[in-house]
């Protein structure tokens, strides 16, 4: 059968059966192909299950809406963080010199990189909007390095499935699928509107996941982590967002 015909059945399956059954039988069809989210409760868990996988099986591609200039917010929120430790303000201190990346876990060649090497590799510009789930939004040019890029440098394993990131603070780490993670439209951001990637916007390293709301788009980044499974991870829901009540996909 052709890719088009077998994802046409499995969208179609998962309509039907969601549609005639309720959630739950379209929660067994999402299991079988591998779509069960890591924060879902089970087969009989929310309809994060179908949302996630109607998602992944209509369009692994589907790009976020990109706005001309003309509509740039003239001012743009900044979402308040919680104090930046001293770690931080050591780095800032020195204009970020001594910040790095690291990327671990299933890779060939785990590394960490310096701010310096990160603005040196090709850049990739968006006009996208973000927006939180508490109901406001504004639209920036962002420019970063593609994470696949990254990706391919370290030589993900194909066994991957997840790309876990970290911040300097602790409390925030997310985690994104391979669909989002190779997407081009997703980057780690050093720029917005023409100058480096200020403080209160995540600077000096955001990671930029337009397809996803605002908290998916974590900033102060640290640390990137390849893996095949998020249990072992916090409390194996995929990120910190489900253990605080929200959703581990925030898909838009
Ligand atoms: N490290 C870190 N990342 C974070 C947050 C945070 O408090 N700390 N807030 C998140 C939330 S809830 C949203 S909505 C967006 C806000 O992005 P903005 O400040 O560019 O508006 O950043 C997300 N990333
Ligand atoms: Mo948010």
């Amino acid at each position: 059968m052709s890719e088009i015909s077998r994802r046409k059945l499995i969208t179609t399956g998962i309509a039907v059966a969601a549609g005639a059954s309720g959630i739950a039988a379209g929660a067994k069809i999402a299991q079988r192909y591998g779509l069960i989210p890591p924060d879902s409760r089970g087969l009989y868990g929310p309809g994060e299950t179908l949302t996630y996988a109607a998602q992944r099986l209509l369009g692994r591609s589907a790009k976020a809406r990109e706005f001309p200039a003309s509509q740039i917010s003239a001012n743009p929120f900044a979402n308040e963080v919680d104090p930046l430790g001293d770690d931080f303000k050591r780095l800032q201190a020195a204009n970020f010199v001594d910040w790095r990346i690291a990327v671990d876990g299933m890779a060939t060649r785990p590394t960490s990189f310096s701010l310096a090497e990160i603005r040196s590799f090709p850049v990739s510009s968006q006009m996208t909007m973000i927006g939180c789930e508490e109901g406001w939004t504004y639209i920036a040019e962002w420019s970063g390095v593609p994470l696949s890029y990254i990706l391919d440098r370290v030589g993900a394993l194909p066994q991957v499935r997840y790309v876990i990131y970290r911040s300097i603070q602790k409390d925030w780490w997310e985690s994104i699928d391979m669909a989002d993670a190779m997407h081009p439209q997703t980057i780690i951001a050093h720029r917005m509107n023409g100058v480096d990637l200020p403080v209160p916007f995540g600077g000096p390293l955001r990671l930029r996941v337009p397809r996803q709301l605002g908290y998916k788009n974590v900033k102060y980044i640290t640390r990137l982590t390849l893996t095949d499974n998020l249990k072992s991870f916090g409390k194996g829901l995929g990120s910190a967002a489900p253990e605080g009540g929200y959703a581990w996909y925030a898909g838009i």
